[in-house]
């Protein structure tokens, strides 16, 4: 079982990676807790540390017509990644992490095949703010070398078996064609009320199966098991939300510059005016997780015009000197 997981680990980075970052909203909180309100929610560290390390709930679905057990692994909204040289004390770290606030989680993750990482996050209903980012940053810069914080809700599947729903890639991009005809005839055919969305990203395929309406986990294990059954095709991947791919958002705090809240690599009055538009409307002038991370300026959380006023201080600042 464990081997397996290790497998699937791997794959579902692969998958992750190759995601292209959507903008769109993080699903609420309820959206959440509905969807998986006929799951067993299960406690168990050997789920919880795996999922990038930032597994935050694990619930369990047994699915009636094949009798087996499919685990989902709901993702913590907030979590930093970051990286550090080879011969870091990373004890150490975790340890003075632990200092700024007993409840985190630390993980690290060894590097096989590819690099080691370290993440930290919280699995509770706390918060883990751009702020405490910040502060924890503060702590660890001397002995990093990438320090990012995630935001993001995900939902992945660890099953024993594929047959998951509503997600699609096929990593043999020679079947392409015949692998969308499939699921358009399984569509045509079974008269579900969806649509089929394809994508190819670095070379890799994915199809969506997105229904018109919401679906609980069980109806999605059915659809999926119909798809399955049917098509002979494969299917994992459990997406939170219909339409995107993902959700997260990406602050580098290493690299951020204060005030530069339209991401220009400079501070100059366009910065103002971008927050001053954004707390106007935030739909008609959205800024980038970066932006707003940047523009937050005055010590207390989100953006009012006290940050506007701090960040016209450095442009003013900036006049001065040149
Ligand atoms: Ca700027
Ligand atoms: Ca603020």
């Amino acid at each position: 079982m464990k081997k397996k997981l290790s497998v699937l680990t791997a794959m579902l980075m692969t998958v992750s990676a190759a995601m292209p970052v959507c903008t769109s909203a993080v699903p609420s909180q309820a959206y959440f807790d509905g969807m998986f309100a006929d799951c067993t929610e299960i406690e168990d560290i050997e789920w919880l540390e795996n999922s990038f390390g930032s597994a935050e709930k694990v619930f369990a679905k047994e699915h009636e017509d094949s009798n087996v057990t499919v685990y989902f692994v709901r993702s913590m909204p907030e979590y930093i990644r970051f990286s550090a040289p080879d011969d870091t004390n990373i004890e150490e770290l975790a340890n003075r992490v632990k200092t700024y606030d007993e409840r985190l989680v630390f993980y690290s993750r060894p590097a096989l095949g590819g690099f080691p990482y370290y993440s930290i996050g919280v699995r509770s209903d706390d918060k883990l703010t751009a702020k405490d980012a910040k502060e924890l940053y503060r702590l660890l810069e001397d002995d990093v070398l990438s320090f990012e914080y995630h935001s993001s809700r995900q939902v992945f599947d660890y099953a024993s078996y594929w047959h998951l729903p509503a997600f699609v890639a096929d990593w043999n991009t020679a079947n392409a064609e015949e692998t969308e005809q499939k699921l358009s005839d399984w569509l045509e055919r079974s008269g579900t009320e969806a649509r089929l969305e394809t994508e190819s990203v670095e070379g890799v395929n994915y199809y969506q199966i997105i229904p018109d309406n919401k679906l609980t986990v069980t109806e999605r294990l059915d659809m999926a098991h119909d798809i399955v059954s049917s098509t002979g095709l494969m299917l994992y991947g459990v997406m939170p939300e219909d339409t995107s791919l993902s959700t997260e958002e990406i602050v580098d705090i290493m690299n951020a510059l204060d005030g530069d809240a339209n991401c220009d690599d400079k501070v100059t009055v366009a910065d103002a005016v971008a927050v001053l538009q954004y707390i106007a409307n935030r739909e008609k002038y959205p800024m980038t997780a970066q932006g707003r991370f940047n523009a937050d300026m005055d010590g207390n959380d989100g953006l009012t015009g006290d940050d506007v006023r701090a960040i016209q201080m450095i442009d003013a600042a900036i006049w001065d000197e040149t």
